[in-house]
């Protein structure tokens, strides 16, 4: 049975309600977070509890979190790193104490995710997010301004508007951070914390950059197969694990997903799972997001989740990024209907593979 997750961004700031959630068949988990503590900061084990209970009072379960941030300063190795690792320690107790068990977290400088269009609409009349390399050729701000017009009002993860506004100092604060730069600084960052995940069962689950390409100069150090590697290497425990994101990595064609998958679930280094098609548009790799059925888009999604189901995938999935259809006026690639779509559709691949089995 896959543990079938759908993120939800809380009661005051997610239009979708946990019984609309409980009601997608085959899903069980809420993938959630805390969204008003400030990046850095301790988590408070009330509010994380007050969490927890709203999501099991509603028959549902709360067993990951995405993401807990991390803080810039660790990711440039400033000194002031030490207080804000010691932070995300407590905050890792604090999550075990509620059952928490994977936490998903990315290593990307400055910016979570990059697109450029939010609301590109489609010949159905469905809007989704786009990714054009010309437009990442402008300035970072004109790039934002793009974006944040086109957001629907919502405020999208990692891209917090008081942390926009510093943008051009974190361009100069990174100035220094090259690649190897960026990885010896998260080598020093799971140093520090794989012993208190291993101390508490909580597996810590990496995401990769997306998408998965050095954009406005900043390193990139999870985009393929090979970073993966170098990422486990670090510090070999079951406890420093991957988030193997199939929409982000599948944006590079030459990332072969079910290959992937096959030799990491296999070394049991996957706690979490996102999955989502995107559709090429041209050869310069322009993409857009698409529903999650393949032939909407340019991944062959009954590959990925058979590369699962041969390795016995039994760590947590959710379906990631949908189209907005419908009439649904709600956070772009998070409302309701083309995520439960989406749900339904791999509950159907797997649900076959089990019965050819
Ligand atoms: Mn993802």
């Amino acid at each position: 049975m896959l543990k079938m997750g759908f993120r939800w961004f809380g009661a005051q700031d997610d239009p979708i309600t946990l019984s609309q959630i409980r009601q997608i068949p085959g899903t069980t988990q809420v993938v959630g977070a805390l969204y008003d503590v400030p990046v850095g900061e301790v988590w408070p084990l009330e509010k994380i509890q007050a969490l927890k209970k709203q999501v099991t009072d509603a028959s549902l379960s709360l067993e990951v979190i995405e993401s807990v941030n991390i803080h810039d300063d660790i990711k440039i190795g400033k000194p002031s790193r030490d207080r804000y690792i010691e932070n995300y320690q407590q905050t890792i107790r604090n999550l075990a104490k509620c059952g928490i068990k994977v936490i998903c977290y990315n290593f990307m400088p400055i910016f979570d995710w990059i697109r450029t269009d939010l609301a590109y609409p489609l010949p159905d009349g469905s809007t989704v997010m786009r990714f054009e390399h010309q437009q990442v050729e402008k300035s970072p701000e004109e790039m934002i301004a793009t974006v944040q017009n086109n957001a629907n009002g919502f405020e999208l993860p990692g891209w917090e508007p008081e942390r926009l506004a510093r943008v051009q100092r974190l361009f100069t604060d990174y100035r220094d951070v090259d690649a190897a730069k960026l990885r010896a600084n998260l080598k020093y960052f799971l140093d520090a914390i794989i012993p208190v995940c291993e101390e508490c069962d909580v597996k810590m689950a990496m995401h990769p950059d997306d998408p998965p390409m050095s954009l406005f100069g900043l390193p990139r150090i999870y985009k393929n197969r090979d970073d993966m590697q170098q990422i486990l290497a670090m510090h070999d425990s079951p406890y420093n694990g991957l988030t193997i994101c199939t929409g982000s990595l599948g944006e590079n064609p030459a990332n072969d997903l079910p290959a992937i998958i096959r030799e990491f679930v296999s070394r049991d280094r996957v706690p979490f799972m996102h999955v989502r098609n995107i559709k090429f548009t041209n050869e310069q790799g322009d993409f857009h997001e698409s529903a999650h059925l393949s032939r909407e888009g340019s991944l062959d999604m009954v590959a990925i989740m058979q590369a699962l189901h041969e390795k016995h995938f039994d760590g947590y999935i959710r379906p990631d990024h949908g189209r907005n259809i419908w009439g649904e006026t709600g956070r772009p690639g998070y409302g309701l209907y083309d995520r439960a779509l989406g749900i339904a559709y791999l509950n159907g691949i797997w649900e076959t593979l089990d019965h050819e089995k």
